[in-house]
């Protein structure tokens, strides 16, 4: 077998360079590593850009050896590069990502389960109460007119009571002719304007009055009225109807009472209370037999039909009932004070 040619001392020192650059180029633990690593052997005064040059100074038989020897160097430096940037970047991304992952159980922490608000849920026991009593749920506007408001509820222009109302406007009609519904009453009207008797309705909604807010009063409020229309109807169906109301919705062990009072829309009046089981009273509304006026102006007659009418503060009964000292915790939205219902 014929000698091989020696290889020329530059492949091997060539080589040399090259497997420890290799070896460089796994041991490289990030990109801006790789980098300067890649300018120093591939860049102008790198090792292949010097080996380039020396080619030219060997003989001319061995030229092309070195030159090929040369370029295989490149690519193996390149394609140990890429492959290193590849894996690198690979480790990277994933640091990033894991670095930059927000952890969402930490932000909300235990989920936290929203509920409705306390008045709402007053709101809709009364009805649901009421309802289990054989009453539907009316409703009306919240911009009623003076007539539904006043006038139809015996409350003529000129009357005392409707001071007892500081009632807001609207800039509508005739000065004076429209208000913000300053009770729920005007639905007793309106359902006898729409229905015939016998009339069993609860009507629940928001009224307005130009009270200035305290711990007391607010001036945007909620109540709840009761109408019922039939034959023979008097107090003591009232009365009736209030004790059954009290037992249905807070429980056996309370009671109710009825005391005399005055309002113009229903004769006799009365304001009537609950007890608790440890005696004490929580006054919540106004209550009476529908005055006749009244029963008139809803288109019915009463020779043939009478009523009673019952309404109350919803805020003020919630406040009261859960020994709130300050109606307005209820609508400062304070979550400390909703999470208590
Ligand atoms: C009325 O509004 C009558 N329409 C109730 C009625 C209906 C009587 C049917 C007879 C027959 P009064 O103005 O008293 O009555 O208000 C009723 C309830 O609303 C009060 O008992 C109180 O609980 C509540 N209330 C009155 N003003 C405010 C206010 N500014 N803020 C919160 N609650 C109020």
């Amino acid at each position: 077998m014929p000698d091989l040619p020696p290889v020329p001392s530059i492949i091997t020192d060539l080589d040399q360079n090259v497997q420890s650059v290799l070896s460089r180029i796994a041991d490289v633990s990030d990109t801006a590593a790789l980098d300067a690593l890649e300018s120093e052997t591939l860049g102008k005064s790198g090792l292949i850009v010097s080996a380039r040059k020396a080619i030219g100074e060997v003989s001319p038989t061995e030229r092309k050896l070195v030159g090929m020897a040369v370029q295989e160097s490149r690519t193996s430096i390149e394609q140990a590069l890429a492959d290193r940037r590849q894996f690198l970047a690979q480790g990277e991304r994933a640091l990033r990502l894991q670095s930059e992952r927000m952890d969402l159980t930490e932000v909300i922490g235990t989920p936290s389960v929203g509920h409705i608000h306390p008045l709402t849920q007053a709101w809709e026991e009364l009805e649901d109460t009421f309802i289990g009593m054989g009453f539907r749920v009316a409703e009306g506007p919240h911009v009623e007119t003076d007539w539904h408001n006043f006038d139809a509820l015996n409350i003529p222009k000129g009357h005392p009571a409707r001071d007892a109302f500081d009632s807001l406007y609207v800039n509508n009609g005739e000065p004076g002719s429209t208000v913000l519904r300053t009770h729920t009453s005007p639905v007793q009207i309106r359902t006898m304007l729409e229905q015939e008797p016998p009339i069993y309705i609860v009507a629940p909604g928001r009224v307005f009055r130009r009270d200035t807010a305290d711990a007391t009063h607010l001036p945007v409020f909620h109540q709840l009225e009761g109408l019922v229309v039939d034959r023979n109807i008097g107090l003591a169906d009232l009365a009736g109807t209030i004790e059954s109301f009290t037992k249905a919705f807070f429980g056996e062990g309370f009671t109710s009472r009825l005391r005399p009072n005055y309002f113009p829309f229903t004769e006799p009046s009365a304001e009537f209370d609950i007890q608790r089981p440890d005696g004490s009273w929580l006054e919540l509304g106004g209550c009476g037999v529908v005055h006749p006026n009244v029963l008139k102006a809803g288109g019915i007659d009463p020779e043939e039909w009478s009523g009673f009418a019952f309404g109350f503060g919803i805020d003020r009964f919630l406040s009261i009932k859960n020994g709130v000292d300050d109606i307005r915790d209820a609508f400062t939205n304070d979550i400390r004070f909703l999470q208590q219902f």
